[in-house]
């Protein structure tokens, strides 16, 4: 099998990208990005946004966007039956909740963590961001709650469900509370997280 790079930083939106990895038992190589502007601008020269996770294809080409991402290795590697088959509903429905969290739970993450960047208004502004990101944060994990069954798609675990964990995982404050409001994601994220693949990415993004 054919070798991948990862780059990424530890406990970043990487994770999901190595919990895959793992999943699919891929032979890969994990670069950590430094976070110094020199660092970043090297690293902009492989993937543009200069954000993490990229992954180097075993062709050379580097691909970025981690929804993006983990769709390509569900389909590359269809024998590690991450993702329903392409064409059939439930693969409809595994893009529509991957495209979900990136777009709205990635996205609430992104203006808790960098609240700063998403106002004009200085201190203030970014303090009004972070409150309503918690807000879209916690409804959105709320509404795809609501879904599991126990996993995102159903009986079926899937890389949607690394992808879940991960992104719950970020939510601010104690994740007791987040279970106690949110039941189905303290679930979700025992089963998750009891599987070797992701337990051996945690421990590496512990290091
Ligand atoms: N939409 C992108 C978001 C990636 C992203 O913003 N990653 C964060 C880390 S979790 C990052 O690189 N932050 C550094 C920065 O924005 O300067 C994806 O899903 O891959």
């Amino acid at each position: 099998m054919s070798t991948y790079t990862l780059y990424g930083r530890p406990g970043s939106g990487s994770v999901a990208v190595q919990i895959a990895l793992e999943e699919i038992g891929a032979p890969y190589e994990r670069v950590w990005v430094g976070s110094a502007d020199a660092d970043v601008a090297a690293y902009r020269a492989l993937s543009p946004t200069g954000r993490v996770p990229a992954l180097g294809l075993p062709d050379g080409s580097v691909m970025f966007e981690s929804a993006a991402i983990l769709i390509h290795l569900a389909l590359a590697h269809p024998e590690a039956r991450l993702a329903p088959a392409a064409g059939t509903p439930a693969h409809a429905r595994f893009l529509q909740w991957l495209v979900f969290l990136s777009a709205n739970v990635y996205d609430a993450a992104l203006r808790t963590y960098y609240s700063d960047r998403y106002s004009t208004l200085g201190a203030e502004g970014a303090d009004a961001v972070r409150q309503r990101a918690a807000e879209d944060y916690l409804r959105d994990l709320t509404l795809i709650a609501s879904h599991l069954g126990p996993y995102v798609l159903g009986a079926e675990y899937s890389l949607a469900d690394g992808y879940l964990s991960m992104l719950a995982g970020w939510y601010p404050g104690e994740r007791a509370e987040l279970h106690r409001r949110v039941p189905a994601l303290a679930v979700h994220a025992a089963l998750v997280g009891a599987r070797p693949a992701v337990a051996k990415t945690i421990a590496d993004n512990a290091e």
